[in-house]
């Protein structure tokens, strides 16, 4: 499979990751947009959140709340993002959940 995200998760290529479990992977972003960015994904391939169901999602957002929490964001917040598809700015078709944190971000995006 020719997904950036799958060779992560496989180890074909290198990431740094934040947290793994059996269905789950967190891993920091290679061009961080704030001091703490980082990406949680299903190891699953998922192209986009269209073909997610609740149960997942859930996981997904739990696991970006709690390593957020861990990350130090508790007092000033983070931001949580899924981007979809074209308009959305999606580049990686591998669904995945941002975490960015560390400065204020503005509002709306661009
Ligand atoms: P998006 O635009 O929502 O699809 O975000 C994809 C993110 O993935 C982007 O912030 C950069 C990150 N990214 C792309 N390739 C790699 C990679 O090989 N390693 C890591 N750690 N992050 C990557």
């Amino acid at each position: 499979m020719d997904c950036i995200f799958c060779k992560i998760i496989a180890g074909e290529i290198p990431g740094k990751k934040l947290y793994e479990d059996d269905e789950l992977l967190a891993f920091y972003d290679v061009h961080p947009q704030a001091p703490l960015h980082f990406l949680v994904i299903p190891k699953k391939h998922i192209p986009t959140i269209l073909e997610a169901d609740a149960v997942l999602l859930g996981k997904l957002l739990a696991k970006a709340k709690e390593l957020a929490l861990g990350e130090g964001c508790e007092e000033k917040g983070a931001r949580f993002v899924i981007n979809c598809k074209e308009d959305g700015g999606q580049t990686v078709d591998h669904l995945h959940v941002h975490v960015l944190g560390g400065r204020p971000l503005l509002w709306p995006p661009g």
